[in-house]
């Protein structure tokens, strides 16, 4: 990507997600009358309104679903466009990431999984490795090359049994940050989880004990620390989601 092309990723980015730019966008677009129609309701009051834009919000996510080709890859790069150091960001300062002990730790599985028996870092590094140098890009507006290495995620679901049916998996991490995909995402082969990076074991600041590398979205929707994964039929939302980012983010 070149840096025109990033930028106008980002800018893309930001108009589809941050709130105050999607309200304006949807008012100026729509109108009042047109989006009470939309939600069958009358927009006068704020509340209203804000049920509204959710309606258009889960109407977006629909559509976004529909027009994401799940076979479609992410853009690999040469090793020599790593980006060291590679940026950190969490909603917290650097350094302030949990820490976690790798030999007590266990991996938990929840939801529609077939053997929800736990995993523990040995049993998940020796899981067939993949790597992928990829670039993250960041809502916030920066984005960077990096280099992840771990299983393929569908990989890692056949395995355990997840259903592939389920419309949702949710991860959750140690520092009680959430989010969640869409299935068809989960199973994207360059969907990953991943326990190395850049020939490194995880570290702390960038996700250790394990994050998932999801190239073909957004950098909010890739959880670092995971510390459970569960797959099922109910929207759970994330964090970022919760503040108004859209829930698909898709690139
Ligand atoms: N657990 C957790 N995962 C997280 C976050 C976080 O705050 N906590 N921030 C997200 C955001 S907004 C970004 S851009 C990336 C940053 O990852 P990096 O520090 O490896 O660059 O992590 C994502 N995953
Ligand atoms: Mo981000």
């Amino acid at each position: 990507m070149t840096d025109n092309e990033t930028s106008y990723v980002l800018k893309l980015a930001a108009g589809r997600l941050a709130p105050p730019t999607r309200r304006l966008f949807l008012r100026r677009a729509l109108g009042l009358g047109s989006l009470a129609m939309l939600a069958g309701c009358d927009v006068t009051d704020g509340a209203t309104a804000e049920r509204a834009l959710d309606a258009m919000s889960d109407f977006n996510d629909r559509v976004q679903a529909w027009l994401f080709d799940p076979h479609r890859l992410a853009r690999e790069y040469p090793a020599a466009m790593i980006a060291r150091p590679f940026p950190f960001n969490a909603f917290y300062a650097r350094g302030a990431s949990p820490t976690v002990d790798p030999g007590g730790f266990t991996l938990e599985l929840t939801g529609r999984i077939g053997n929800k028996t736990p995993w523990t870092l040995e049993q998940l590094h020796a899981l067939p490795r993949e790597t992928q140098i990829t670039r993250h890009i960041c809502i916030e507006g920066w984005s960077a090359i990096g280099k992840w290495s771990g299983v393929r995620f569908s990989h890692f679901l056949g395995r355990v049994g997840a259903d592939p049916r389920a419309r949702y998996v949710t991860l959750r991490c140690e520092d009680n940050y959430v989010t969640s995909i869409d299935m068809a995402t989960a199973l994207h082969p360059q969907t990953q989880l991943t326990f190395w990076f850049d020939d490194q074991l995880l570290p702390r600041d960038y996700g250790f004990p394990m994050k998932l590398r999801v190239p073909t979205k957004l950098g909010f929707k890739n959880p670092k620390h995971v510390v459970s994964i569960e797959v099922g039929n109910d929207y759970s939302g994330g964090y970022w989601e919760t503040y108004g980012y859209n829930w698909f983010s898709g690139l």
